[in-house]
């Protein structure tokens, strides 16, 4: 499946060729039963182009589940908010750094590598996002972001990949989700790069699917005369898209259990974390996730919640300030466990959430939006305030359907630090400052004297290739083997 599409939401083109008059007929007709006649106001003024377009369109839309929602989360009484009864802080497994306990953190560690040896596990990343906020023109992927290099986002996984298969004996497959607006120039990247030196074949991408924007009386909004004002469905779009892609189906095939999940803008995450996939085996976890304890009451990250005796993630912008500043007897944040977004699951799991089922189902969150649309006369309107509402998935929405579901600590400086604003927080610079303290400090640890800053970011720009080492124990080795030792200053790179 390298490369190929994603079934609902593939574009126009051949597809359509086949789809009949009578077809055409009865999709004009279940929108006009459903209220959404406005979809094909401009019908008879397009051309066969524009039209098969927006047909094609047209038929990726679920009315009923879009009927759903209309009644669900517009509805501002029931959109009025997430349950937050029954709340408390959800338990975690605590790195032995911070009293865990090593010895079961040595022995998750030693099943997730047999896990690796055997060839269970397989890499999965988000990035059918569209990057609005860094503000950059381009899947976000390929934005370069190491100090020396400038390695793009890409690049950076792949190599951590690639390494993780050299290490464990089995190179990895890789399932990258794009988006219809992203999937080609994502897919020309990695020819045009030679993936990175990975087997082509075992790189797939599928693109994400979409849903309609509405207006907020639940009618459909076109972009243009002949289409609609679509987008993603969100990063829990995936699993779904992992479905219906043939990616699990691959998976089966290949003997792979198991998805290594993590988001498109955090070059430092450990994609391949042999501890964290042993916590996951060893508690029969069918998605396990990472946390990290919270910088500052208003850090923008999800909070892991017990509710009512099930995992649940609640998103910064639906838990109350008042509870995110609540502390605890010792003065610490009560609500402590940040999710970063790095998580595995488990394959049939993924189905399981795919194919739904009595009770089962990932819920819509809404998000009202600006959106580009057209008047009753078909010109182009640029709304200044959210004239409409967009629905979207959450991937962590799936933990309060998992069995065992288990969080584990990570340190920060290991495994996060994205890159999300053009300025500021979690910007470019933050990720590259961060990416220096990582690399001294892996220096440090074998013995180098490397001047630094009080926050331990080296006084010269160095930097290490996952090649050379994607973690502490790897580098490590890596530098007790290299003969000579190469002196430690500014522009050192190592490969
Ligand atoms: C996400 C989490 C937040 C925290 C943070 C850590 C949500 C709602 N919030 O915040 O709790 O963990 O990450 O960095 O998830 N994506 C798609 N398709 C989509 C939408 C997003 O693939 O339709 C990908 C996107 O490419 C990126 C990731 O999902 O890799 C995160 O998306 P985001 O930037 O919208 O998430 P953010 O920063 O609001």
């Amino acid at each position: 499946m390298s490369s190929a599409g994603g079934g609902r939401g593939e574009p126009a083109g051949a597809a359509l060729d086949g789809i009949s008059m009578a077809t055409h007929e009865s999709l004009i007709e279940s929108f006009q039963r459903a209220g959404q006649a406005q979809v094909f106001a401009f019908l008879d003024t397009l051309g066969p182009t524009e039209r098969a377009r927006l047909l094609a369109e047209a038929a990726e839309v679920d009315l009923a589940e879009l009927d759903r929602l209309n009644r669900t989360l517009l509805n501002s009484k029931a959109a009025a908010g997430i349950d937050l009864t029954d709340l408390a802080p959800a338990p975690y497994e605590k790195r032995p750094e911070h009293g865990g306990d090593g010895g079961a953190w040595a022995r998750a560690k030693a099943a997730g590598e047999t896990a690796l040896r055997e060839g269970r596990v397989a890499a999965f990343t988000v990035a059918g996002g569209q990057g609005t906020r860094l503000g950059y023109d381009g899947p976000k992927g390929t934005f370069p972001v190491t100090p020396l290099r400038a390695k793009s986002l890409f690049q950076v996984f792949a190599e951590k990949i690639r390494a993780a298969g050299v290490r464990y004996g089995r190179p990895l497959h890789w399932f990258i989700m794009t988006s219809h607006a992203n999937h080609e120039a994502t897919v020309a990247f990695f020819a045009e790069h030679r993936h990175f030196g990975l087997d082509p074949a075992r790189v797939h991408f599928f693109r994400q699917g979409r849903m309609p924007a509405v207006d907020f009386s639940g009618k459909i909004l076109l972009e243009t005369r002949g289409s609609l004002a679509l987008s993603p469905d969100g990063h829990g779009g995936s699993l779904r898209a992992l479905s219906r892609s043939g990616a699990l189906d691959l998976m089966a095939r290949e003997g792979i259990d198991t998805l290594s999940y993590f988001q498109v803008d955090n070059p430092l995450v450990r994609c391949i974390d042999p501890a964290f996939l042993g916590w996951h085996r060893l508690a029969g976890s069918e998605m396990s996730s990472k946390m990290v304890p919270k910088a500052y009451a208003e850090e923008k990250v999800g909070h892991f919640c017990r509710q009512r005796g099930r995992l649940v993630v609640v998103e910064y912008s639906d838990l109350p300030m008042a509870m995110q500043r609540e502390t605890d007897g010792a003065g610490g944040l009560r609500y402590l466990a940040g999710s970063i977004a790095i998580h595995v699951l488990d394959r049939e799991f993924v189905r399981r959430m795919a194919e739904g089922g009595e009770g089962v189902a990932l819920p819509f969150h809404r998000a009202d939006k600006k959106i580009p649309t057209i008047d009753a006369a078909g010109n182009p309107v640029k709304p200044d305030r959210p004239n409409g509402v967009k629905f979207e998935l959450f991937v962590f929405d799936a933990l309060p359907f998992a069995r065992h579901p288990v969080v584990i600590e990570t340190l920060r400086a290991d495994d996060f630090s994205p890159v999300k604003n053009a300025t500021g927080l979690d910007s470019p610079v933050t990720c590259r400052d961060d990416q220096l303290r990582q690399f001294a400090r892996w220096l440090r640890a074998q013995g180098v004297a490397l001047p630094a800053d009080a926050t331990g970011r080296p006084e010269v720009a160095v930097e290490v290739s996952p090649l050379f080492g994607y973690d502490e124990d790897s580098f490590a080795e890596a530098w007790r083997a290299r003969r000579p030792q190469p002196e430690v200053r500014e522009g050192l790179y190592l490969e």
